[in-house]
């Protein structure tokens, strides 16, 4: 079994990033198939609770209130419209339903006692629960922890050296911050970020780091392509190109290699072999049903003809234990 490691340098990141790209795959792949679920794909779908008029600047969000990007602003979901996408996501394969709201932070105000409400509504169902919610505190994460929430998404996005190219309305700590708060409450985590921003290579190294070295790696690494938006600063970036996803997909399995490493928006420009490059570079996951949180994704139907091609199989519901049973989720993580 390959060790846990939390000491990884930008340069032998950068060594393993920059492997003749059949080798870095190989690598990964075996590094992959040490685990005896390899293939096992976590399914989880996201539906927008709470969607646009956000009064972050992050470059890349068609929900930043101050880009005109013509995404349907629209308040806090009644709860049984969330329950209703949660039982056809469960139907679709999906293990975890993954809730986004267009916030900054979280608020102790009605809007965060109904996102409560619905996490333990979705749990009900046996489903893994997941938020994407913005900055949180101790407390709230807590009481986001005595719901029954499993999954807490956080991305750092980019490096901390390029953060203020792309945010400026929060800091690079602010964001460990969160995880800080999401982990001492025994939530899982889920962090990673996004390429094609026009971030360097380094940029993507030293996430990687960062990511890498925190205390306990991320139990789930999301790897989004940007979706380019029309109306964002980032509206006129090029593609990124399938070979930096594979680099970036693979380097994530090297260097947390019992993490879930997603790979996330940016999936309906990409073809079902360009896809399958990255479940053979170690990705173990997806975002599935027909739209990510504004834009449009894969059906389900066709995610699972996929995975009949490719012989994957959805991964079942809350294999690493119940939320808070953060025991067995350790003896998953060192087994
Ligand atoms: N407001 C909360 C926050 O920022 O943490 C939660 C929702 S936010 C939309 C969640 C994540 O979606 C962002 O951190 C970013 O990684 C990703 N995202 C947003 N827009 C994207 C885009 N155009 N392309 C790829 N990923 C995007
Ligand atoms: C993540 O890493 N990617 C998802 C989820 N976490 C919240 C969001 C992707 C959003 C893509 C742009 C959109 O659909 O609005
Ligand atoms: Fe707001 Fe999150 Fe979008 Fe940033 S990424 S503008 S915080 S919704």
């Amino acid at each position: 079994m390959t060790e846990v490691r939390h000491d990884w340098t930008k340069e032998k990141i950068s060594e393993i990033y920059h492997t003749p790209l059949l080798d870095l795959i190989y690598r990964a792949a075996t590094i992959h198939r040490e685990n005896k679920d390899y293939a096992e794909v976590q399914i989880s779908s996201l539906i927008s609770v709470k969607t646009g008029g956000c009064p972050e600047d992050c470059a890349y969000c068609p929900q930043a209130a101050r880009y005109q990007t013509g995404v349907n602003v629209h308040a806090i979901l009644p709860k049984e419209e969330v329950v209703a996408a949660a039982q056809k996501a469960k139907a679709g394969g999906a293990s975890r339903l993954c809730m986004g709201a267009a916030w900054r932070e979280v608020r102790d105000n009605r809007d965060f006692d109904k996102v409560i409400e619905m996490v333990k509504a979705v749990n009900e169902l046996d489903m893994e629960v997941c938020c994407t919610l913005g900055m949180l505190n101790e407390a709230q994460a807590q009481r986001l922890a005595d719901a029954g929430l499993y999954a807490y998404n956080h991305n750092l996005d980019t490096s901390e050296e390029d953060y203020k190219r792309i945010i400026t309305t929060r800091t690079y700590d602010d964001r460990l911050q969160t995880l800080e708060n999401v982990r001492k409450a025994k939530i899982s985590v889920c962090s990673g970020g996004i390429i094609g921003l026009g971030e360097t290579v380094e940029d993507r190294i030293s996430m990687l780091r960062t990511l890498s070295n925190l205390p306990k790696h991320p139990e789930s690494v999301p790897v989004n392509a940007l979706v380019p938006v029309a109306g964002t600063p980032l509206a006129e970036q090029p593609r990124v190109s399938v070979w930096d996803m594979v680099r970036m997909i693979a380097t994530a399995r090297i260097v947390m290699p019992r993490t879930q490493v997603r790979l996330s928006a940016g999936r309906t420009e990409m073809s079902t072999v360009e896809q399958a490059l990255c479940f053979m570079a170690g990705a173990s996951s997806i975002f599935a049903g027909e739209k990510l949180l504004t834009t449009p994704n894969p059906s389900f139907d066709e995610d699972m003809a996929m995975f009949e091609l490719l012989g994957l199989t959805p991964r079942k519901a809350f294999k690493n234990g119940r939320p808070n049973q953060a025991e067995e989720i350790k003896e998953y993580l060192e087994a």
